[in-house]
């Protein structure tokens, strides 16, 4: 009943009756030492939390099959690692919905609670969204640090993040996570500091607790960070009316994380975007120039990954960078289809796409990993989403075909023209190829003679050489 990955022993332990599950085999564990939480400000010390240590994880199982049970808990495992936690053990409970004071029972609480003892584990991570109340409640009862699925996600983007817009915006996403778990320094939540007392308090108006001067603090700080953001995302949005003016055609790649987007904006443009089997690689996403077989130019934009239940502070803060797929002419969705359940991934995906006002631009379905795949995963996939392109990243198989779909879907100019371009003005002929599409073309003694289909704005500026 044990299963062993190379020299970590480890055990199985579920929490519950018979119909609990054994959970899934994490493989691939590494250790990162935790960092040292002697800091001074109540931020930096809840910011620093999820830098976890040795990690039992806990989830309640509330509908679905056993199958969706072991892939939710192997993904929180797989999470947990990206985070740098070293995954020692993982339950489920078979519930109705979370228990309102503890997320898991009380009863079950208690076993979790010498799991974590024969462990000797330091930290409990929750495969949900906990109340304030329900993190203190079930750490007075497992006596170690509780983490929930939220926290876990937002400490893997804050340490990935690496452009300055991508740092704000998770640091704003941590605060508004914060803000109403603010415990202050000690354990008490009404802990009174009163008016007086040296140091750092000077700032504080008599009688105000601690905590609401961390609150105050807080807010201060989230409030100048939204306007940091907002400035960036002008600079984004010139760039973007830019593209937008010469009737570049925008595409974006969304999809669930590690399902292979990078890999397919390197393969379709010859960038050279951060690919790596990790949850989040990228955050700071990649915008290509590229072009049709017909030679259209069109951008290519990489996104951050989704996730299942991705915490609606990071969809909150990262809005803007989101926009980007919302904005788009046409979204390549990427679909691992190595994946045991891409099912729930396309849905979740459609969910988040949904959320940031995306769900009237056109998709279509990228299956990626086709090279692993399973064929009978293939088969039920193409059959609930008729239009999807199967293709791999890895192999190029499928590319061409690919390359003629966008072409099909993206946005075709409806002004038609005949025209004869001088020579002289051979630059007009070059902007109709990659903007517009050439019907027909011939070059004559006195030009190009062009028929094409281009937008409007070019066909005015060719009307002096309308035939
Ligand atoms: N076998 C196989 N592996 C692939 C294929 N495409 C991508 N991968 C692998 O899948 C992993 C994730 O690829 P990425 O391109 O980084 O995925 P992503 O969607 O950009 O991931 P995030 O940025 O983390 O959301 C990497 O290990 C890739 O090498 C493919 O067609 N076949
Ligand atoms: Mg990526």
């Amino acid at each position: 009943m044990t299963n062993h990955t190379s020299d970590t022993p480890r055990t199985r332990t579920v929490i519950g009756p018979a119909d609990a599950i054994d959970a899934t085999e994490e493989t691939g564990l590494r250790h990162v030492a935790g960092l040292s939480t002697d800091l001074r400000d109540v931020v930096e010390v809840e910011q620093r939390q999820v830098r976890l240590e040795r990690v039992v994880l806990a989830g309640v199982w509330t509908s679905g099959t056993v199958a969706e049970a072991e892939s939710s808990l192997a993904e929180l495992a797989a999470l947990a690692e990206t985070a740098g936690a070293l995954v020692l053990d993982g339950v489920v409970q078979r519930r109705d919905k979370p228990d309102p004071a503890t997320y898991i029972g009380s009863g079950k609480a208690a076993e979790l609670r010498d799991l974590v003892e024969q462990t000797g584990a330091d930290t409990v991570v929750c495969d949900g969204e906990l109340s304030p109340a329900q993190l203190v409640r079930l750490e007075e009862v497992v006596k170690v640090k509780v983490v929930d699925r939220t926290a876990l996600i937002l400490d893997i983007f804050a340490q990935r993040a690496t452009s300055r817009e991508g740092k704000a915006q998770v640091a704003l996403a941590q605060m508004q996570y914060m803000l109403p778990r603010l415990r202050g320094w000690g354990a008490s939540l009404s802990r009174q500091m009163g008016g007086g007392g040296g140091g750092g308090m000077a700032t504080r108006g008599p009688g105000e607790t601690k905590i609401e001067t961390d609150r105050r603090r807080l807010r201060d700080k989230m409030a100048k960070m939204r306007r940091d953001i907002e400035d960036m995302k002008t600079s984004r949005d010139l760039k973007r009316q830019e593209r937008r003016r010469n009737k570049v055609p925008s595409v974006a790649l969304a999809g669930y994380t590690n399902a292979g987007k990078s890999s397919l904006l390197n393969r379709l443009t010859g960038a050279d975007a951060h690919v790596q089997n990790a949850l989040f690689a990228t955050l700071d996403p990649t915008v290509r120039r590229t072009e049709t077989p017909a030679g259209r130019a069109y951008t290519l934009a990489d996104t951050v990954g989704f996730v299942r239940h991705l915490p609606h502070q990071l969809v909150d803060a990262f809005r803007s960078t989101l926009e980007e797929v919302a904005e788009a002419d046409l979204i390549l969705h990427v679909v691992d289809g190595s994946h045991p359940d891409p099912e729930a991934q396309i849905e979740a995906v459609r969910a988040v796409i949904g959320e940031v006002g995306g769900a009237g631009v056109p998709e279509v379905v990228v299956i990626n990993k086709a090279d692993v795949a399973a064929p009978a995963t293939l088969e039920r996939l193409l059959a609930a989403e008729p239009g999807a392109v199967t293709v791999s990243a890895r192999s190029g198989d499928g590319i061409d075909a690919l390359r003629a779909r966008v072409e099909e879907e993206l946005p075709h100019p409806d002004t038609e023209i005949e025209v004869l371009v001088p020579y002289t003005a051979g630059h007009l002929v070059a902007r109709i190829h990659s903007s517009g599409e050439v019907l027909a073309e011939a070059h004559e003694e006195d030009g190009t003679r062009i028929k094409a289909n281009v937008e409007a704005r070019l066909a005015a500026e060719l009307a002096e050489y309308a035939v």
